[in-house]
C-alpha cells in the first residue's frame, strides 16, 4: 500500500464565505484533498478550531497558523505511514497535538489531513469513499432531513428555532425522499413573499412565531398532497445553546402533542442533562444530541447512562478525526442510539458525510435544504450512490 509523502494546507472558503483549510496529502502514485467545515452555533464541548485572531487582513478569521502546522509538524509526523493505516495516521495526529480539545494543532488541522488520508487511501484502493470506509460492505441510504425553514444564528430573521426540518417517511429510495421534498420545498416558496434563504439552503422569513412556521410547512405538505406524519414528518432543531428565552419539558411535550414532530435535536442547552433525561422519559419520538454530545465519546457515554436522549447528530469536526468520529458511531448503534451525520452551517463542496453516512448504516443525514450547491452537492452525492449500488442500495427506516 502507499506511503504519504508529503501534506500541504491551504485557505480555501466556505458557504458563508469565510477562509477555511484544506488538507491535500501526497503519495506516489497522487492525492486527495479534504475541506474542514465550520459551525456557527457551536458548542463549548466541541474541539478547537483554530484562527488567527490577531491577524487583521481576513478580520481575524484567516487559518493560516493551522496550515502551517499542516505543512510543517503534521507533515513530518506522518511521512512514510502507510495511507490506508487511519488508526496509526489519526493517533499521531491525536499525540502530536496532545491536548484533550486539539488546541494545540486546531481540530481543523487534525481534521482535514485525517478526512483526505482516507479519500486517498480510497482511491489507492480503487473503491468509492462508501466502501473503503465500511466495515462489512453492508451499506444503507439515509433517511434526509432537510432544513427547509431557517432561524437562530442561520438567519437574520425573529424566529428564534434554528432549524424547521422535513423528514420523508417510509419511502422505498433516496430519489423519492429527495423528489418529494422538492416539491414541499416548491409548494413552500409559493406561500412566501420573502424567499430568501439562510446558510443551510432553507426560506428565512420573519414570521409572527415559530408556530406559524411549523404550521407553513403543515400546510405545504398538503397542498402537495402528501400525510402530514405518516409521509412526512417534521424534524426541529432548537439549538438551545443560543436561546435568548430557554423553553421547558412542557413546552415541548406540547408542541409534540399539537403537531407531526418526530424528532426534536439540542431543546436544551449543552450541560443541561437533567432536563434532557426529563424530556427523553417523556416521550417516545426522537431527541437528538448535538451540541450535548459534541461527537464526543466520553459525553455520549454519560448520556447513554443517563438516558438523555435517543439519537446523536455526528459531526466530524466536533471530534476532530475520522477514527474518533467512527468510535463514536459504533457506541451510539451499540446502544440503539440512532445516529444522525451531519453537515455544518457554513460547508463547502466537500461531499465525505455522504459517504460515511452510506459506510455506517447511519440512518439519516442532515445537510440542509434543496438550495445553495455546498447543501445539494450531499444530495447528489448520493443519488449516485443509490444508483451505483443500484439492486443493493437499501433504504434505512425508523
Ligand atoms: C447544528 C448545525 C448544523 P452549526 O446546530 O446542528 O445544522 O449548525 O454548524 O452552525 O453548529
Ligand atoms: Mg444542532
Amino acid at each position: 500500500m502507499a506511503k504519504i509523502k508529503n501534506i500541504k494546507g491551504r485557505q480555501v472558503f466556505d458557504s458563508r464565505g469565510n477562509p477555511t483549510l484544506e488538507a491535500e496529502v501526497f503519495s506516489e502514485n497522487g492525492s486527495a484533498f479534504s475541506i474542514v467545515p465550520s459551525g456557527a452555533s457551536t458548542g463549548t464541548h466541541e474541539a478547537f478550531e483554530l484562527r488567527d485572531k490577531e491577524k487583521k487582513d481576513y478580520l481575524g478569521k484567516s487559518v493560516f497558523a493551522a496550515i502551517s502546522n499542516v505543512n510543517n509538524l503534521i507533515s513530518k509526523g506522518l511521512k512514510n505511514i502507510e495511507v490506508s493505516d487511519q488508526t496509526k495516521i489519526d493517533k499521531i495526529l491525536i499525540e502530536l497535538d496532545g491536548t484533550d480539545q486539539k488546541k494545540k494543532l486546531g481540530a481543523n488541522a487534525i481534521l482535514g489531513v485525517s478526512m483526505a488520508c482516507c479519500k486517498l487511501a480510497a482511491i489507492e484502493k480503487k473503491v468509492p469513499l462508501y466502501k473503503y470506509l465500511s466495515k462489512n460492505n453492508d451499506y444503507l441510504i439515509p433517511i434526509p432531513l432537510l432544513n427547509i425553514i431557517n432561524g437562530g444564528v442561520h438567519a437574520k430573521n425573529n424566529l428564534d428555532i434554528q432549524e424547521f426540518m422535513i423528514r420523508p417517511e417510509k419511502t422505498n429510495s433516496f430519489s423519492e425522499a429527495i423528489r418529494r421534498s422538492f416539491i414541499i420545498i416548491q409548494n413552500l416558496k409559493k406561500m412566501l413573499i420573502d424567499t430568501n434563504v439562510g446558510d443551510e439552503g432553507g426560506f428565512a422569513p420573519n414570521l409572527k412565531s415559530n408556530e406559524e412556521a411549523i404550521q407553513m410547512i403543515i400546510e405545504s405538505i398538503e397542498k402537495s398532497g402528501f400525510e402530514p406524519g405518516n409521509d412526512i414528518s417534521i424534524c426541529l432543531d432548537v439549538a438551545a445553546n443560543e436561546l435568548k428565552h430557554p423553553k421547558t419539558v412542557e413546552y415541548f411535550l406540547n408542541l409534540i402533542k399539537k403537531y407531526p414532530i418526530k424528532s426534536i435535536e439540542d431543546p436544551f442547552s449543552e450541560d443541561e442533562w437533567q432536563s434532557w433525561n426529563k424530556l427523553t422519559k417523556s416521550t417516545n419520538i426522537q431527541i437528538v444530541g448535538d451540541d450535548l454530545f459534541a461527537t464526543n465519546i466520553k459525553r455520549l457515554k454519560k448520556g447513554i447512562d443517563e438516558h438523555s436522549a435517543n439519537a446523536i447528530l455526528v459531526k466530524l469536526n466536533q471530534i476532530g478525526t475520522v477514527s474518533e468520529t467512527l468510535q463514536v458511531i459504533d457506541l451510539a448503534q451499540k446502544n440503539n442510539f440512532k445516529t444522525i451525520i451531519s453537515h455544518r452551517s457554513g460547508d463547502s463542496e466537500d461531499t465525505f458525510i455522504a459517504d460515511l453516512c452510506v459506510a455506517t448504516k447511519s440512518s439519516q443525514i442532515k445537510t440542509g435544504s434543496l438550495a445553495r450547491s455546498e447543501r445539494v452537492s450531499k444530495y447528489n452525492r448520493l443519488l449516485r450512490i443509490e444508483d451505483g449500488l443500484g439492486k443493493l442500495a437499501k433504504m434505512a427506516k425508523i
